[in-house]
């Protein structure tokens, strides 16, 4: 075989693939930053909007709260000055407003508390998952394994002049990879998640989750991307662990649940799973 023939052959392999990969250029990316935006991406899972609105609310309070400090001030500044105010008062105890400035810092983290906990709660009480995803965090990329079916593959960032052979924009360099982390919508996925070497951190900013991976032990997060939520959602390791800590980015793919498992049912024939449970026509 000459080195043209062979350069076809492996041309062809890699179109072969790249023909799978192409599919993605429809997919329309949900979770990504945007440049010079403040605000956050769009919440895909029940846990993004929850983290958001706790967001507004704290803001509020934290506005209301700097506005109404600033206010005093000025007004002292204003009222008490030595040109106003030739004879200061010489009191130094005021038993009222001690008490008012302690009971009042305590009922606004009471409320304060009473919205975050829940959210706290939810995201840490791990529910029974529909599918369970171990993810590992290794200098400098990430190893999934989707446990229920017992193959596992890795993920690596895409160098520039690949990103448009997998459909990618040159927009999306540094946050692409290779192989994605595909979930259906309306299932809870479970994420365990740990490292083989340092600490790293899985994070989708979109669905409002992040966890260290620490080398031995196996932290849980989960999400449930809403329906109609289909799309390419971007993450990066959120915990420096090196020299190539910024070029391990995450790639999660949310489709509906017929994609998810004509997309399965590749995988597992690509990475030697184990085949799913067919379930006739039971739903
Ligand atoms: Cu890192």
């Amino acid at each position: 075989m000459g080195y043209s023939t062979m350069r076809t052959g492996v041309l062809a392999a890699g179109l072969s693939f790249f023909s799978s990969a192409a599919a993605f250029a429809q997919d329309k990316v949900i979770g990504a930053p945007v440049d010079k935006a403040m605000g956050f991406q769009p919440a895909a899972t029940e846990l993004a909007r929850d983290l958001q609105g706790l967001d507004s609310l704290l803001l509020w309070i934290i506005t209301i709260i700097t506005v109404f400090v600033a206010a005093l001030i000025v007004f002292v500044m204003v009222r008490y000055n030595q040109r106003t105010n030739k004879e200061p008062a010489k009191f130094t105890h005021n038993t009222p407003l001690e008490v008012a400035w302690t009971l009042v810092p305590i009922v606004i983290l009471i409320f304060i508390g009473a919205f975050s906990l829940p959210v706290l709660f939810k995201q840490q009480e791990i529910p029974e998952g529909d599918i369970t995803i171990k993810v590992t965090g290794y200098q400098w990329y990430w190893g999934y394994e989707y446990v229920d079916h017992e193959f596992e593959f890795e993920s690596f960032m895409l160098p520039k002049e690949e990103l448009a052979d997998y459909g990618y924009d040159e927009s999306e360099y540094l946050l692409a990879t290779d192989t994605q982390v595909v979930v259906p919508t309306g299932k809870t996925v479970v994420m365990q998640v740990t490292a083989a070497d340092v600490i790293h951190s899985w994070t989708i900013p979109a669905f409002g989750v992040k966890q260290d991976g620490v080398p031995g032990r196996l932290a849980e997060l989960w999400f449930e991307v809403e329906e109609g939520m289909e799309g390419i959602y971007f993450g990066q390791c959120s915990e420096l662990c090196g020299k190539d800590h910024s070029y391990m980015p995450i790639t999660v793919k949310a489709v509906s649940q017929a994609d998810y498992e004509k997309w399965l049912d590749g995988a597992i024939e690509e990475y030697a799973g184990k085949p799913r449970e067919l379930t006739i026509a039971s739903n």
